[in-house]
């Protein structure tokens, strides 16, 4: 907060300087010059986005995005070449003008700029300059164009996300952003087991992920209701495990095609897919498929309801390994990131004992095939392997000798990526009302998920052990992406800046003025969302 303060206030001692020597049509920060004949229209200040950035100077002339703009992209990037075609994508719409791409080098219009000097803004952070004749994003690296990308969507009014012709003006604030991420991990999460969500609904969460620099797509792609991935080598697990879904209803799976037009979209808004296999618990939907995997060689039938921890892989059959490769090495085969996710959640019918077997065969098998463990933080009661992650989804009321467990898993080198069940779940109810969601973490507002620092959430885990923080959204009570929409915002922000933005900027009560102006984005996107009273929502 304090540096922020003293971002803005330079930036208005920066103004009153430009005031000086304003020139016709300079116009204040936060306000526009009269266009067109139209009222003068606020802009956004400069900086007023989520999640925050790094730093803002404010101040100098708006830049306004007309029929003449053109985007340039003076390299021969094709990446950065596809993030300009992105935001042509973005901005035609609304704006109904051309806004031509061309790698034609000039000072004017909107310039995406990769830039081999630009290493202090990191793997994905970028400069945004706005004045009278340009606005330039300039970036180490193409996720850092995209990064820039979404804050200027930001700063144009919320009609710039509407799918028909609005009227503008198209303004942007005038000055400086320099910007990049706290934490390289910045995830969601979608429980596409407990009710299946074909490739359509995850690329549009996708999309509404990508606005706010989420980085990581965790698919949780087997429970005990339902196995979503095709699998060669063992294809009764999509087949029949995935023929059905909680309540009953017919499931589905993706197909290894389907899988790989999820990754690409994901890899296209850049975001990384991380694929979870849920073991050796939550496994009932693959023991119902393949007799074999269970001790006693008898398939229980599939299931429809939301209990947990019923079921186990049978950790003394060695075709239990042979499932676990088959599975992993295919899995792994199909996707690009560095992670694959094994779950180790809630095996209340496993042992202990057999917990840490199944552990130490498995985590080697991941890594046979080139991928990073992550396991949700039960994992820590075995042994991670070397670079392993755990994903902690306790409570603030967790035990502190289960804290603890965490923390001396994370001094040995054990990263984190945090997931309080009672801060960042998006399945967890608002209040007593909420039509959708469980319970049991108890009830979630929106200042509650925004107020808390990853950095020190675990009582002696070092700060440099925490990658990021990520909010799953458990689908029992969930299958529109309405419903899935109505339960992530306005939560979903709050999580991604806590993932993205210097703790120094940390403040409720500036953070929620910028969480009210997204509301207009999300009406003019279509995006379902719930108007908490916490949030001082533009009047309609
Ligand atoms: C706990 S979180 C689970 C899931 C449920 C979720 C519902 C976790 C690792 N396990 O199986 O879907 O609660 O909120």
């Amino acid at each position: 907060m304090r540096q922020h303060q003293k971002q803005y206030h330079r930036a208005a001692r920066l103004f009153g300087s430009l005031l000086l020597v304003a020139a016709a049509g300079v116009s204040a920060v936060g306000a526009a010059p009269a266009h067109h004949g139209s009222a003068p229209q606020a802009t956004t200040p400069l900086g007023q986005v989520v999640p925050a950035p790094a730093s803002v100077e404010a101040g100098g002339p708006a830049y306004a995005i007309t029929s003449n703009t053109r985007i340039r992209v003076e390299d021969h990037s094709r990446d950065a070449r596809q993030v300009a075609a992105y935001l042509a994508g973005v901005l035609r719409p609304s704006t109904g003008y051309r806004l031509p791409i061309t790698d034609k080098h000039g000072h004017d219009g909107i310039r995406l700029e990769l830039s081999r000097g630009a290493k202090d803004l990191g793997a994905e952070g970028y400069r945004l300059r706005s004045d009278r004749g340009s606005v330039t994003i300039t970036a180490h690296s193409p996720a850092g164009l995209f990064h820039g990308v979404q804050t200027l969507r930001q700063q144009l009014p919320a009609a710039v996300e509407a799918s028909s012709r609005q009227p503008g003006p198209w303004l942007v604030a005038g000055g400086t952003i320099e910007d990049s991420p706290k934490y390289g991990y910045r995830g969601a999460m979608l429980d596409v087991s407990r009710h299946f969500f074909g490739v359509d609904k995850v690329k549009r969460y996708i999309d509404q992920l990508a606005l706010y620099k989420i980085n990581k797509l965790h698919l949780h792609l087997s429970d005990d209701q339902g196995w979503r991935i095709a699998i060669d080598s063992w294809p009764r697990l999509a087949e029949y495990g995935g023929s059905t879904q909680v309540g009953g209803g017919q499931g589905g799976y993706y197909t290894k095609a389907q899988y790989l037009e999820i990754v690409q979209y994901a890899a296209s808004r850049y975001l990384e897919v991380v694929p979870e296999i849920d073991m050796p618990g939550h496994t009932n939907a693959a023991l119902a498929s393949y007799p074999d995997l269970n001790c006693d060689g008898v398939a229980p039938p599939l299931y429809t309801g939301t209990s947990v921890g019923f079921s186990s892989l049978c950790v003394g059959k060695d075709v239990t390994y042979d499932f676990v490769d088959d599975v992993v090495r295919e899995l792994a085969a199909l996707t690009p990131g560095k992670y694959l996710h094994i779950g180790g959640d809630e095996a209340h019918s496993t042992s202990h004992e057999d917990y840490v077997t199944f552990m130490d065969k498995v985590q080697p098998i991941v890594a046979k095939y080139g991928k990073t463990v992550i396991g949700w933080h039960q994992l820590t009661g075995a042994t991670p392997s070397k670079g392993a992650i755990a994903q902690y989804w306790g409570l603030d009321g967790t035990s502190a000798a289960e804290k603890a467990q965490v923390a001396a898993a994370a001094q040995n080198g054990t990263g984190l990526v945090l997931s309080p069940a009672d801060r960042v779940y998006l399945d967890m109810k608002y209040n007593k009302d909420t039509p959708l969601g469980l319970a049991w973490a108890g009830y979630v507002e929106v200042q509650r998920s925004y107020d808390w620092n990853p950095g020190s959430y675990i009582p002696g885990a070092p700060g440099s052990s925490v990658q990021g923080v990520e909010a799953p959204l458990w689908s029992e009570t969930l299958s529109t992406s309405s419903q899935v929409e109505y339960m992530a915002f306005p939560r979903l922000p709050g999580v991604a800046e806590l993932g993205w933005s210097p703790p120094a900027t940390h403040d409720w009560d500036t953070y929620k003025v910028r969480l009210a102006a997204q509301g207009p984005r999300w009406d003019a996107l279509g995006v379902n969302y719930y108007k908490s009273a916490q949030v001082p929502w533009p009047a309609d």
